[in-house]
This record gives structure tokens, C-alpha cells and sequence, in this order.
């Protein structure tokens, strides 16, 4: 794990745990040893410290969280370091992040290579840079720019870090790093600590920077240590910040939150794997894609695949739509560019990337091609017999369906082992998720390239198998029948709503149904009212598009409760004999949140998702749930499953007759056992 190699008076010392040469307690001891022995042999002038393979180091090993501690633990390692008599050269390539750059913030001088990128993000796994990185970063680069790079946890470029003095020098390129950093090293003649220096701030700076930040860091507990800790290194000498920094790590890593944003971490890294397929399997070469039906979700989309130098020719059934639909890429595009995170010439590269066209045939050439027309299995499978007769041998035929069986699409044609689902969520071009469905005869390598694919067009992946709503929208349907139905027995759609907020959710149940559009799937008779929908969408109430749903909105899509949706409840509550009661939190946590957990368990059961930690993932990317709960049936097992399993008995009456308790999830509760293994 750790070589040494001595050219002549400068020793260099090499870290290499693939893949990310994680700090583990083999680095970690190997990393002491060699600079101990470093100080004892006269031959050695000054020390190299760099990354073997493609970075410097990816931080502390994550897996080691939570378990008993192995010394020598990487504070120590990194005072070591910084203790050297010899001077000491960090040489970055690749990524330096968490303990990693703290590894490169206790060398005494730091080297970058051009491409390299330098960051602290712990507070992404909510913890903090608990090895010395939140009392040197802002002793070398001040404390308002580590406050910085600290809360946000976005790693900086190493141009950036060279301006902000975060590093010495640049080095020429990845190739040349190594033999500058020895020939840099060669010059220095003494150590230079950074733990010797101070730094100053006013008291202010942190008090505003809370201030700024408010929003991004409400309910979460890593931010506000982090602030704390830095401020600790404009008060204190560099042993008794690190003393602060230290509890404060320890606090929070054994705290439920980093628990949760790990297990994020690593349940988005494990749903990219597909059980039973083999790891090496050959994925399909995909070149151009083809994408029918340019509404919000076909152009969102393909832009995904445009910005990521795919070429796209997307398909419409009339001039008018496909232009409109052209229109709104590039205006999405032209949006983005104004706020500076694309160039021009990036916008008109995309753009120049996409052929619009009326002509099917035109998607002949095609290596996958897309349906997102409206959801209709009648529509969907002429388009898939159609798209039978033209796509080229091999090519990939995907469905964007939301809830629509792949099996039964795919029956449309004579190549089902060609057919999947590549469920994208609205807005297409931003959400990360995308749900891959995999139908009964769906090829293995059909699969994979459709995971690899999502993958580097830079979306989180998550298999799913073949049933209504597919994972995360099957979730929902408890979920929303649930809160409809607590409208009429008594609760209001803020009261609804305010339970999810609080929880952590962007949104609740009711908001989220105005933003969708309330109007979808409504069956369009004005006249025919059976359900508080088809009664909102009759008064022309279809969400935020109308400034009227469930809430009514100002210009600026601000809601407030409205007095007309209360008399539609009212209303409907005289008609079915209903006297409102009043409704506790807890029975809407119950009957929103813990039966969507009870349908998780049985898709779960039913190995629609391959694991309960996938569906985690979904939930994360899909819909906003709060990281820091870790996703539903994570934040269940954390609850307790007993807890859920009592809390639906408790309210098993009022969930009515279409409720079943999960099998699995009752199984799992009365042994004790977790839903995620
Ligand atoms: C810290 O440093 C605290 C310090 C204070 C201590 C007192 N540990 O993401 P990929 C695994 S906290 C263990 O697919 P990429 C990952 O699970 C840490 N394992 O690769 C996956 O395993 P699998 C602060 C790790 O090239 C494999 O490596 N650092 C770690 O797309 C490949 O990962 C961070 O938060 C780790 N630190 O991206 C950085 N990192 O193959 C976390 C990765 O079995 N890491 N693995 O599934 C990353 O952001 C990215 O991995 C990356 C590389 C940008 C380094």
C-alpha cells in the first residue's frame, strides 16, 4: 500500500489502494512508518508524498465509519507529517479530497497537477474535515474561503487553489508531476508548518455566513459544526482547535445523520451492480439516439444526450410540435448559459448535435431509440410495431412509461430481448434518476448498456422490474390515496403537506400535485365527478400552470391556501355522509409515509427492486427525500420496523379494506430484522 522509492537525497513516498487509494489503516500505518524512518536516515534530505494510479486519495475509507477505531488514526498521521523536520511536498494529481488533502494540508509544501481538483467533502457524508483540514484550510487560504469550500464540499480546480494559495505551484502536466514535485523538493531547505501560522476573522463572518447560508443548511447538523470549527481556528492554537475539530467529528459521525449519508453514498454506488449478470459482460455500442415525441419529457431527454456529445434525431408527429418542442431545448439551454454554467458556444455544439424531423424512417440508424409520447398502451405499442419494421438489427427500443407494462410493449415487436424501460423524471434534463426497467425477456447486455448509458450521461441508475408505477410512482399510490382520502376525513392540504416539509421532503403530497399538473389522467368530463381531482380539474383548478390547484398561486408561483378548495372538500364530505374529525401528525405520517414503506417492502418482496437500499436511491433521486433520512426504508429500519408494523395496526381501520400488511415487512419486524442486508 505504500512503496518508497529514494532519488538520491529525496524520498519519495507512494500511496496506492485502488481504486481511490482510500486512507485505510494499511495507508495509514505504512504512511507513519515511512515518515518516521524518513527523519531517521540521514540520506534523506526532503519527502514526496504523492498518489499512485489515478489520484492523489479519495479521503478516509468511508466503509471504516462506524466500526471500532484502528490506529494510528489519520489526525495523528497527518501531525506526523507536519511534524517532519524534512520538508515535505504533497503532489496532487487527479483528486485530493477529504482526509486526502488534509493528508497534502499537513505536507509543507503542495504541487498540483493542471487537471487536478482539491476538496473537503465531508460535509456531504455529514461529517467535517476532522484531521486538522478545518484548522490548516483556513490558515492557508483564510477563513471565509474555507468556510467555503468546508459547508459546500465542492472540490476546486487546481488553477483555483493555486490563485487561492491552497497550493504552490502548478506543474506542467499529470506526466511531468512527479519528477517536479522531487526537483521542488530538492529546493527547500526547511520545514514550513502551516499549523504555525494564525488566522484572524471577525466574528462576523461566521455569523453571516450562517445567515447566507440558511436555507441550504436548515435541519443539518455537519454544516453548523463545520462553521464552529473553523471559527475555533481563528480563536485557538492549532492543538486545541484540532481538540474542538476532534469532538465535534466525533459527534457527528456517530450521529444519525452521517449513518444516513453514507448509506447514500454507498446505495447509489451499489445500485449501478445488477445481481446474476457478470461484470465484464459487452455492452452494445450506442452513437445515436433517436427520441420520439418532443414534449417536456422528449426534449429533456435528449438534451441529456446532447450535452453529453451524443447526437440525437428526435421525431414528431407535425411540424408545429416539433418545432415548439426544438424551441424549449434551446431555450432551456440559452436559461442555463445566462447563468454562466454553460458558453455559448457549449449551447450552439448541443444544439448542433440534434436533428429534428417528421420522417420515422429517419431513425433507421439509430443504436437506441426512445418513446416518450403520452401514456397510452394502445399509442405506445403501434409506435414499438412501427419502430419493429425500421430500427436497425440490435438496436435498443426503450419506453419512457411511467406505469405501463415493458412486457406487454414489447410484445409489440419480434425483438423483446431489445426492449426496455428508461424511465426519466420530469425535469428530464435535471433529475438525476432514471429508472431502468428490465422486461421478463430483456437481453442482459440490453440492460447494462442501458445502466452504463444513464451513467454517463451522468444520471443514477436503478434497476427496476416490470409492474404498475415500477418503483418509485407504485410508492406513491398509497401514498396519495392516503392523503386524498385525509382531506375528506378532516385534514387540510397544508396540514398534509406541512407534515412532509417538516419531515424534510421539498414538497408534500398536494403541492407536488400542483406543480405535476392535477389535470393528469383526468378523464376530461367536466361532467363526471367522482373524486376530489375530477372535481378540481372540472373548476379548471389544474395545478400551478393555472395559477389554481389544491392551493391558489400569485404570479411569482407563491401558494396560499385556498378558500374555494375548501368548499369543493366540503362539499364532497356532505355528499358522502362524512363528519370531519380532526386529524393528528401522526396519523398523516402513518398513512402517507409508513404504508409507502409497507409497498416498498413488497416490491422489495416481490424482487421488482433488487434490494431495499436501490429503492433508497430512487427515492433520493427520484423525489427529493431528505438525505439525511437516508431513504424510506432506511429511515424504517432506523425507526424500527416494529414502530411501523404498530403504527399501520394503529390506523389499520381508517387505511380501509385495500390495505395489506407487507408479509415481508411483518416478517422482518417480528424477527428483528432490518429491511436492508
Ligand atoms: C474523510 O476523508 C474524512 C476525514 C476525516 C477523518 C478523521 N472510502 O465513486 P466511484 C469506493 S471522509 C471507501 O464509483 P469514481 C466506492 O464505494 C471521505 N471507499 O469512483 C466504489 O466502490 P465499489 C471524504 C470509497 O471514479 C469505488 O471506490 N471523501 C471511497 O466515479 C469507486 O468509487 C469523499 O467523500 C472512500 N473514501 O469517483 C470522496 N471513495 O467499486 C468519496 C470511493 O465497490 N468518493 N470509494 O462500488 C468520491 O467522491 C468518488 O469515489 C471519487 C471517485 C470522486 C473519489
Amino acid at each position: 500500500m505504500i512503496e518508497t522509492k529514494q532519488h538520491d537525497d529525496v524520498l519519495e513516498i507512494v500511496m496506492t489502494n485502488p481504486p481511490v487509494n482510500a486512507l485505510g489503516a494499511g495507508v495509514r500505518t505504512g504512511l507513519s512508518e515511512a515518515i518516521a524512518k524518513a527523519q531517521a536516515n540521514p540520506a534523506v534530505k526532503a519527502i514526496v508524498i504523492r498518489g499512485g494510479g489515478k489520484m492523489f486519495s479519495g479521503g478516509a475509507d468511508i466503509t471504516e465509519f462506524g466500526k471500532p477505531p484502528v490506529g494510528p488514526m489519520l489526525p495523528e498521521v497527518v501531525d506526523a507529517i507536519e511534524a517532519s523536520d524534512k520538508p515535505v511536498v504533497a503532489a496532487i494529481h487527479g483528486m485530493a479530497l477529504g482526509g486526502g488533502l488534509e493528508v497534502a494540508l499537513g505536507a509543507h509544501y503542495r504541487i498540483a497537477a493542471p487537471k487536478a481538483k482539491l476538496g473537503l467533502p465531508e460535509v456531504l457524508l455529514g461529517i467535517l474535515p476532522g484531521a486538522g483540514g478545518t484548522q490548516r484550510l483556513p490558515r492557508l487560504i483564510g477563513a471565509e474561503a474555507a468556510l467555503g469550500m468546508i459547508v459546500s464540499g465542492s472540490p476546486i480546480p487546481a488553477t483555483k487553489a493555486a490563485q487561492a494559495g491552497l497550493i504552490d505551484r502548478l506543474a506542467e502536466s499529470d506526466e511531468t508531476l512527479g519528477d517536479e514535485a522531487i526537483a521542488f523538493a530538492r529546493t527547500l531547505d526547511a520545514p514550513r508548518r502551516t499549523g504555525d501560522r494564525t488566522v484572524s476573522a471577525d466574528a462576523g463572518v461566521f455569523e453571516k455566513f450562517a445567515a447566507d447560508n440558511a436555507r441550504k443548511i436548515k435541519g443539518l447538523d455537519a454544516p453548523k459544526a463545520c462553521i464552529e470549527a473553523v471559527k475555533a481556528a481563528t480563536e485557538l492554537p492549532l492543538d486545541q482547535g484540532q481538540q474542538k475539530e476532534r469532538a465535534l467529528f466525533m459527534q457527528l459521525v456517530t450521529g444519525e445523520q452521517s449513518k444516513a449519508l453514507r448509506h447514500v453514498f454507498f446505495a447509489e454506488r451499489t445500485a449501478a451492480k445488477i445481481d446474476g449478470l457478470p461484470r465484464d459482460i459487452q455492452l452494445r455500442p450506442i452513437r445515436q439516439v433517436g427520441v420520439i415525441g418532443a414534449g417536456t419529457m422528449g426534449g429533456g431527454i435528449s438534451m441529456n444526450f446532447l450535452s453529453a456529445g451524443i447526437p440525437v434525431t428526435i421525431v414528431e408527429m407535425a411540424q408545429e410540435a416539433l418545432d415548439r418542442g426544438t424551441g424549449v431545448m434551446r431555450k432551456n439551454y440559452e436559461a442555463t448559459a445566462a447563468k454562466g454554467r454553460l458558453t455559448p458556444e457549449q449551447v450552439e455544439k448541443a444544439m448542433s448535435l440534434l436533428t429534428p424531423t417528421l420522417d420515422f424512417g429517419a431513425l433507421a440508424h439509430c443504436d437506441l431509440i426512445i418513446e416518450a409520447v403520452y401514456e397510452n398502451m394502445d399509442v405506445k405499442k403501434e409506435i414499438f410495431a412501427k419502430l419493429d419494421g425500421i430500427a436497425k438489427p440490435g438496436a435498443m427500443l426503450a419506453s419512457n412509461t411511467s406505469y405501463l407494462s415493458i412486457d406487454e410493449i414489447a410484445t409489440a415487436t419480434k425483438r423483446p430481448q431489445d426492449v426496455l424501460g428508461l424511465h426519466f423524471f420530469s425535469p428530464a434534463n435535471v433529475m438525476k434518476l432514471v429508472e431502468v426497467v428490465r422486461g421478463a425477456k430483456t437481453a442482459p447486455d440490453a440492460l447494462a448498456t442501458g445502466m452504463a448509458l444513464a451513467q454517463k450521461i451522468g444520471k443514477v441508475p436503478v434497476v427496476s422490474g416490470v409492474c404498475y408505477g415500477f418503483i418509485g410512482n407504485r410508492m406513491l399510490i398509497p401514498r396519495q390515496t392516503n392523503a386524498n382520502a385525509l382531506l375528506l376525513e378532516g385534514a387540510t392540504p397544508e396540514q398534509v403537506d406541512r407534515v412532509h416539509t417538516a419531515f424534510g421532503m421539498p414538497m408534500g403530497p398536494f403541492q407536488m400535485a400542483d406543480l405535476a399538473g392535477v389535470d393528469i389522467g383526468w378523464h376530461r368530463d367536466p361532467e363526471r365527478i367522482e373524486s376530489l381531482q375530477d372535481a378540481l380539474c372540472a373548476q379548471g383548478r389544474w395545478g400551478q400552470k393555472k395559477q389554481a390547484g389544491f392551493y391558489d398561486y400569485d404570479e411569482k408561483r407563491k401558494p396560499t391556501p385556498s378558500p374555494v378548495v375548501a368548499q369543493i372538500i366540503d362539499d364532497f364530505r356532505a355528499k358522502a355522509g362524512i363528519t370531519p374529525r380532526s386529524i393528528s401528525d401522526d396519523e398523516i405520517m402513518v398513512r402517507t409515509l409508513y404504508t409507502m414503506v409497507n409497498e416498498g417492502a413488497d416490491i422489495l418482496a416481490e424482487g421488482i427492486a433488487q434490494r431495499a437500499s436501490d429503492i433508497d436511491v430512487v427515492w433520493n433521486y427520484g423525489y427529493g427525500w431528505p438525505r439525511h433520512k437516508g431513504g424510506p426504508m432506511f429511515w424504517a429500519d432506523q425507526i424500527g420496523l416494529d414502530t411501523v408494523v404498530d403504527g399501520l395496526k394503529r390506523y389499520e381501520t381508517a387505511l380501509g379494506g385495500d390495505f395489506t400488511l407487507s408479509p415481508l415487512l411483518a416478517k422482518r419486524a417480528a424477527e428483528g430484522k432490518p429491511l436492508d442486508r
